[in-house]
């Protein structure tokens, strides 16, 4: 799959390394930030340390979709991640994920060297799906029951895997017929967007479902809270959880893997590439 200017094989495993650029993402919660924003050299640290451990992708959003967290407006998100996708486009040899819904990001970010655009609206917004298309970069379409706010207020689904799939198919067909070609979509559950723990449970356990085993499949599941209720573990004790959790993904068919920690996640795509 071509992403921007790199292009990576995907039919073995990758890991995504996530850099929040937000003051209140759920995990690294500011720690790249001080009283004026954000932190390049910080983040070029950390993003170089993530790409040495083994990280192809790193996924660098500004606006938190924790439920409950804050909206912020296109200005601020813009203003927090376009000088870091440049700095990083400059300095680091790694595909640029911008996980962002707003269509000016996607356009902007595309010019600095991103290379991904991973939308956990799925390009629902207006004007998505054609700033998309115009940027010329492949795309993660992501499946979320209700807004961030709200989602895990009362999760409800009568199939939760065919309902999935029918939404990412549907949006599928939104970015084919905006030009988008279907070689460049990536799908995504949405663990934790909107499900219960046996919604999540029951999507991973058939997660070759997802597409139709067509597309590739990126997960997010490292350190959600769905490990401290199944585990009882606080956001500190939950890297176990998420490993194992990660080695099913990729056991169904997961071609990357977002997480915290990429090179424990590294160890854990190896050794499932080698005892397969
Ligand atoms: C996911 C994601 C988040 C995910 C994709 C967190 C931005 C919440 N989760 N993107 N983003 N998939 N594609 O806990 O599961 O990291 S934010």
């Amino acid at each position: 799959m071509k992403f921007g200017s790199r292009k990576l094989d995907l039919s073995f495993p990758r890991v995504m390394g996530i850099l929040n650029v937000t003051p209140d993402s759920f995990y690294d919660g500011g720690k790249l930030h001080d009283s004026h924003g954000v932190l390049k050299e910080r983040v070029l640290k950390v993003a170089e340390k993530m790409v040495f451990d083994g990280a192809d992708f790193l996924d660098i959003g500004g606006e938190s979709t924790r439920p409950g967290a804050k909206a912020v407006s296109e200005q601020e998100e813009m203003d927090r991640v376009l000088p870091i996708v440049e700095a990083i486009a400059q300095n680091i040899d790694a595909v640029i994920s911008v996980d962002t819904s707003s269509p000016s990001l996607m356009l902007e970010a595309a010019r600095k060297g991103a290379g991904l655009i991973n939308d956990v609206r799925a390009l629902e917004r207006a004007g998505a799906v054609e700033a998309a298309k115009d940027s010329g970069l492949p795309v993660c379409l992501m499946h979320m029951q209700g807004m961030p706010a709200t989602m895990q207020e009362n999760p409800s689904y009568s199939d939760v895997v065919a309902e999935v799939n029918n939404y990412l198919l549907q949006r599928v067909d939104a970015c084919l017929q905006a030009g988008i070609a279907r070689e460049q979509i990536i799908l995504d559950p949405g663990f934790g967007f909107g499900k219960t723990d046996n919604h999540n449970l029951a999507l991973l356990k058939k997660l070759e479902l997802c597409g139709n085993g067509e597309f590739p499949l990126l997960v997010g599941m490292s350190r959600k809270s769905m490990i401290g209720r199944l585990l009882g573990r606080d956001l500190a004790d939950r890297m176990p959880g998420s490993l194992a959790l990660a080695m099913v993904a990729l056991r169904n068919g997961a071609s990357i893997i977002r997480v915290h920690d990429v090179a424990e996640t590294a160890d854990v795509v190896k050794i499932f590439q080698l005892a397969q």
